[in-house]
């Protein structure tokens, strides 16, 4: 019994390490539920966005829900970061959702999205899931789960 117990942590273990570091795995296009738990939990950490691809041109992070994008703008500018991200960086603990579509009134966001484990990124939006899944631009909301 207790042998198998450590098998079994450390299988864990290890699926925790291989996720760290790698790109996110961008659903499928089509409309999401936005079912899915918000989580109630600090967010440590920030994410960042940034306008051009390879985490380069203006930026700006979260470390919490953000269901409106519209009304952000790129650090030290007056430009709304709404559907204009091009790269994007996880560095919370948690799993982070953007969204195609945001929610002024707060409610469910919705349309395309792509989750982000914690400590993944991806240089370049417009190529996920090897270059069938294009994000690029789209981001106009963030749930972190
Ligand atoms: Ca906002």
């Amino acid at each position: 019994m207790r042998r198998i117990m450590g098998v079994a942590l450390g299988a864990v273990a290890l699926g925790v390490m291989s996720v760290m570091g790698t790109a996110p795995s961008a659903l499928a296009a089509g409309p999401s539920t936005g079912s899915a738990a918000v989580g109630t939990a600090a967010v440590e950490g920030r994410f960042w966005i940034y306008e051009w691809p390879n985490y380069t041109g203006n930026e700006k992070s979260y470390n919490g829900n953000d269901r409106y994008f519209a009304n952000d703008e790129w650090d030290g500018t007056s430009v709304s970061v709404d559907n204009l991200s091009s790269s994007a960086k996880n560095l919370t603990n948690r799993w982070a959702y953007l969204y195609q579509f945001g929610n002024s009134s707060g409610g469910s966001c919705s349309g395309d999205y792509v989750k982000f484990p914690p400590g993944s990124q991806a240089p370049d939006l417009g190529q996920l899931n090897g270059g069938t899944f294009d994000f690029n631009n789209k981001a106009s909301c963030i749930i972190f789960i």
